[in-house]
């Protein structure tokens, strides 16, 4: 199936493929990044829950790998109201939870990781160290901070899951919109969780923003190979962008538990839920999102800060050798993720593109 693919954004993307490697937290790596670039896409870092200091490290790591283009990921939440009963009472409900796996919740929740919005030093750190492409999760940053990134170079990309928020992306001056469909994995980028939801899903969402903003679309959610790339080129999208189908890749970050569960019959069936963090995302079906089945969106704390709980239970669990309660991003076409290299990965949907 060969593809017209229009070039103004792989040009501005210096990428040869139409192909971006979702960044994803906790689960991309350096080297997965870098065998992506190097092949002709566009390799990405989930940096939104580091500090600066170790988002440069991971920028370095990558560059020692490749001199390809990199992008690199923050997240612009707003920043966590703290609500002690709420959270209190989020800790109780948990507590069974942990008794199952012989432990304890933690006294108190903290808010792990900080807001792009109110994180001056990863600013100062992006702007030493020039990434070629920085995306935005959650919302918009601050217009001071496009303009200092726009002012050394960078190319900038933020996240969609409907018209509205693609438009405010626009005039924000942002270059590009990442349209995430509903069947995509993980975080869901929705600007404000608790607002209505039209959960558009992939192929609605692609047309409808194509149609609607004048900047290039990259259609993300539910693609897992050629076909999938080619389906969203023709609805209008300038590229592809791919998360699931490199959680199994020999350089991602995935535990063996995550790996065992994406590869077994509970990749059929991922789950919106937004008890592991606080935000609504998908995640493949385990025990986790079976105790998030019965609890209502209301009594679940902020973002980041129900992660923290969300992540001790996860260790927890592991040191008793259950490996329900992780964070197991998936999106609705998990079953379809190869156990390969990045780099195979790659030469195999560039030729799947190709037929
Ligand atoms: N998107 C982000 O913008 N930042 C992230 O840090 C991030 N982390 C993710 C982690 C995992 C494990 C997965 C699967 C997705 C993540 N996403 C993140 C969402 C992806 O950018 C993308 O929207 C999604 O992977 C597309 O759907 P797919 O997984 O079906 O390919």
């Amino acid at each position: 199936m060969a593809t017209r693919v229009p070039s103004s954004l792989l040009g501005l993307l210096g990428i040869k493929l139409p192909i971006i490697q979702a960044p994803m937290a906790g689960v991309s790596s350096p080297a997965m990044a870098a065998a992506v670039s190097n092949a002709g896409g566009l390799g990405s870092l989930g940096l939104g829950a580091m500090t600066a200091d170790q988002a440069r490290q991971a920028i370095r790591a990558f560059r020692r790998l490749s001199d390809g283009p990199l992008n690199v990921n923050l997240f612009v939440h707003r920043p966590a109201q703290a609500d002690a009963a709420k959270q209190a009472a989020w800790l109780r409900r948990l507590g069974p939870e942990f008794e199952g796996v012989g432990a304890s919740p933690p006294s108190v929740l903290k808010e792990i990781y900080t807001s792009f919005l109110v994180d001056e030093d990863m600013l100062a750190m992006l702007l030493e160290e020039r990434p070629h492409v920085v995306s935005f999760h959650f919302g918009l940053p601050r217009p001071d901070q496009i303009a200092a990134l726009h002012g050394a170079g960078i190319v900038l990309l933020a996240t969609a899951t409907q018209v509205q928020e693609a438009r405010s992306i626009e005039d924000a001056g942002i270059d590009v919109v990442v349209a995430q469909g509903y069947e995509a994995g993980g975080h869901r980028g929705v600007f404000d969780p608790d607002a209505e939801d039209p959960r558009l899903g992939t192929l609605a969402l692609t047309r409808l923003l194509t149609q609607s903003v004048h900047v290039p679309v990259i259609a993300a959610g539910g693609i897992m190979d050629g076909a999938g790339i080619a389906a969203v080129l023709a609805l209008g999208a300038s590229a592809a962008q791919l998360g699931t189908a490199f959680v199994a890749t020999d350089e991602s970050l995935a535990d063996a538990g995550y790996r065992k569960t994406l590869a077994s019959e509970a990749a059929y069936a991922t789950v919106m839920t937004r008890v592991i963090s606080g935000r609504p995302a998908r995640s493949l079906a385990n025990r986790f999102t079976r105790f998030g089945a019965g609890v209502a969106d209301d009594v679940v704390p902020a973002y980041p800060i129900t992660y923290d709980a969300g992540k001790a239970l996860n260790a927890a669990g592991r040191a008793a050798g259950d490996a329900g309660y992780g964070a197991h991003w998936a999106g609705q076409a998990a079953p379809l993720a190869r156990s390969m290299s990045s780099q195979v990965l790659m030469q195999t949907l560039e030729g799947e593109l190709d037929r």
